[in-house]
């Protein structure tokens, strides 16, 4: 069956969470739904908010475009619109498309029957990016902790954070994240040999299986984990990275004020060494 005549067999109403049939319809490729709409609505006005603050900001030069969140002194109150208001607004824009694009993955996945494994996963994306931008302003005490909304300036945030606290790569649960992180691109970059190395070999050669697949790493390390294993060892590993990328981030401030390194003399102090 070729993928148009299966779309068409599978582009059938129902599974919507909110307004029935109202939104039950397709654009192209593309499901729209009662959350397309809002996805496009939000994402619209943020890009929109982005480009007025461009333009009333002192460049066009895309890389140097910054929204800056509002200074400390508002603390979690509502700033003027050009004294950070329009991050505070984007903030609420890029939450709500990104909730209602998790949503229309949620719709998607209903009508064809599939598990929420795609929201769910996109789920720890948007949980890290609120946790940058609400969780850790809300427990500092001042949304002016959020970063700002620039290609050049979000990074110069992170340095500096990272710095704020003497030396970032000490941060315990940072290590857990960038570990889960390199070892994703680990796991990926083997599933897609692997894959690649039996299912597209060289002309006049046969494609293989399952059976080669699970040999080749028997052979090479001693144990398979199989072809369903593999994808849910790779998901558990890109949520794993999401998930301690936000508890990095979170506890530095709210739960450890000084520098990272610091944070080790637990060790130095165990009752054992005096
Ligand atoms: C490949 C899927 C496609 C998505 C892309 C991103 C925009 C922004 C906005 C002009 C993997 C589209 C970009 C819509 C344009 C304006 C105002 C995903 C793919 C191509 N960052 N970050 C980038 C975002 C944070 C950090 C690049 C977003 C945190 C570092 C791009 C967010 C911290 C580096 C970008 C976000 C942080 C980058 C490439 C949100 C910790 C780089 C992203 C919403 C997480 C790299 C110049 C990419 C770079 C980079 C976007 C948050 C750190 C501009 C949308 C605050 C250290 N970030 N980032 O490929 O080259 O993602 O920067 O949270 O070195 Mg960032
Ligand atoms: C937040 C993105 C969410 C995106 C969403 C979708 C659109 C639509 C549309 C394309 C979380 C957006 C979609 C806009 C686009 C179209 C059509 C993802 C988010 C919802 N660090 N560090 C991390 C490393 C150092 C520091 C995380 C490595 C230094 C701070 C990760 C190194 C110092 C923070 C990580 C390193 C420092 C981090 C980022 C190496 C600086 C954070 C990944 C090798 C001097 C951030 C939650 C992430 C974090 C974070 C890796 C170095 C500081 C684990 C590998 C020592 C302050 N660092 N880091 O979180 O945890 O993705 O954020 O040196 O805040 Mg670090
Ligand atoms: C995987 C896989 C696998 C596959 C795969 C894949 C994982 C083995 C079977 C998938 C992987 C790939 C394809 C590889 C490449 C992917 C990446 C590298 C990841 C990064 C991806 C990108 C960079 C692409 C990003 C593109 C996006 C997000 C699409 C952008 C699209 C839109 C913004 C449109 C969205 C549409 C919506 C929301 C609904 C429809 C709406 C319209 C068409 C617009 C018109 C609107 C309406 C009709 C609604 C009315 C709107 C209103 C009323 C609002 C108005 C508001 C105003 C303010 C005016 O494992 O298996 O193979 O392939």
């Amino acid at each position: 069956m070729s993928m148009l005549s299966f779309e068409r067999k599978y582009r059938v109403r129902g599974g919507t969470l909110v307004g029935g049939d109202l939104f039950d319809f397709w654009v192209g490729p593309f499901y729209v739904g009662f959350f397309g709409v809002t996805a496009i609505f939000f994402a619209l006005l943020g890009t929109l908010l982005i480009i007025y603050g461009a333009a009333i900001g002192p460049t066009w030069n895309l890389w140097q475009i910054n929204i800056a969140p509002p200074d400390l002194k508002y603390g979690l109150g509502l700033a003027p619109l050009k004294e950070g208001g329009l991050w505070q607004i984007i903030t609420i824009c890029a939450i709500g498309a990104f909730v209602s694009w998790a949503l229309r993955q949620v719709e998607i996945a209903r009508k064809l029957g599939m598990g929420l494994h795609i929201p769910f996963a996109f789920s720890f994306a948007i949980l890290a990016y609120v946790t940058l931008v609400v969780v850790r302003p809300l427990l500092l005490g001042a949304w002016g902790h959020g970063f700002p909304y620039g290609i050049i300036s979000h990074l110069d945030w992170v340095s500096n954070v990272g710095y704020q606290f003497l030396h970032f790569h000490y941060n315990p649960a940072h290590m857990l994240a960038v570990t889960f992180f390199f070892t994703t691109t680990l796991a990926l970059s083997m599933h897609g040999s692997l894959i690649l190395a039996v299912t597209n070999p060289g002309r006049g050669e046969e494609v293989k299986g399952g059976e080669h697949e699970n040999t080749f790493f028997r052979d090479d390390i001693g144990y398979s984990i199989g072809a369903l294993g593999i994808h849910r060892l790779g998901l558990f590993l890109a949520l794993s990275a999401g998930f301690w990328s936000a508890v990095c981030i979170v506890i530095s401030g709210p739960f450890w004020t000084r520098g990272w390194p610091e944070w080790w003399n637990w060790w130095l102090q165990l009752p054992i060494w005096s």
